[in-house]
């Protein structure tokens, strides 16, 4: 073996080496600060949690942007969903008086709230863009209560660390962490520009979280879950995203 090729063996198995140091110490500096998210195994996990735990270190009180009036897009794109099950069409057909958000988990007092009821949590409304994987996105003004109010109403005991959200379809729950369950712009939502919330976007009510990416904006918001451990939901994963090859975390 010459000199050259050897010194260039070195120095490739040091990169390697410091590669591989630099990523257990980010590791254990994450599970340090609480900052490993719940799809960390597997073949993208040492990624997932670098993303995850950088992101969170500079973004936790960040917002998402917000835009003019004059931006609004005049013709927003619905992912189209059809009115996804009869026990769905049947509440529609009676202006969705019968919808409830069941709010449980690890809370002191769950509840059973309807649309009437969410109305009467303070209002708020903010401009931001649903984008999502696939290659679209649109701006539209979204009307609604800050998730943060009704998580307080229940009464979210201190060991809770995510918040897991399903819509009337089975196969559709996401979850997200406090800090994004108690941000300001983390909106149920029941109004998008000058109306209710339409249908193809997620009437009557839905879980508009602008920070991250648009599944997880959940449409047909039906059940909110306080828990301290995301293991015994689904695959234990963090939401149906990973399971089906997507981050848990979409920041944008
Ligand atoms: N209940 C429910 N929520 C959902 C979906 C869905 O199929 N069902 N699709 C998600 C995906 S993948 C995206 S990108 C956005 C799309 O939102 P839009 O239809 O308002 O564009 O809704 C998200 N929320
Ligand atoms: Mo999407």
């Amino acid at each position: 073996m010459n000199r050259i090729s050897r010194r260039k063996l070195i120095t490739s198995g040091l990169a390697a080496a410091a590669g591989l140091s630099g990523l257990a110490v980010a590791d254990r500096l994450a599970l340090r600060y609480g900052l490993v998210p719940p799809d960390c195994r597997g073949v993208y996990g040492p990624g997932e949690t670098l993303t995850y735990a950088s992101q969170r270190l500079l973004t936790r009180h960040s917002m998402a942007r917000e835009f003019p009036r004059g931006m609004i897009s005049q013709d927003p794109f619905a992912n189209e969903l059809a009115p996804p099950t009869d026990e769905f069409k049947r509440m529609q057909a009676n202006g969705f008086r019968d919808w409830t958000i069941a709010v449980d988990g690890t809370v002191e007092r769950p509840l059973s709230l309807s649309i009437a009821d969410l109305h009467r949590f303070p209002v708020r409304s903010q401009i931001t863009e649903v984008a999502c994987e696939e290659g679209w996105s649109y701006i539209a003004e979204w009307i609604g209560t800050p998730l943060s109010g009704i998580l307080h109403e229940a009464g979210v005991l201190p060991q809770t660390r995510y918040i897991v959200y399903r819509g009337i379809e089975p196969w559709w729950w996401e979850s997200i962490d406090m800090a994004d369950a108690l941000h300001s712009q983390t909106l149920i939502t029941l109004g998008m520009n000058n109306g209710n919330l339409p249908v193809p976007f997620g009437g009557p009510v839905r879980l508009r979280v602008p920070r991250q990416i648009g599944f997880k904006s959940i449409k047909f918001l039906v059940r909110i879950t306080a828990t301290d451990s995301l293991k015994s939901f689904g695959r234990g994963l963090g939401s149906a995203s990973p399971e089906a090859g997507y981050a848990w975390w979409g920041g944008i």
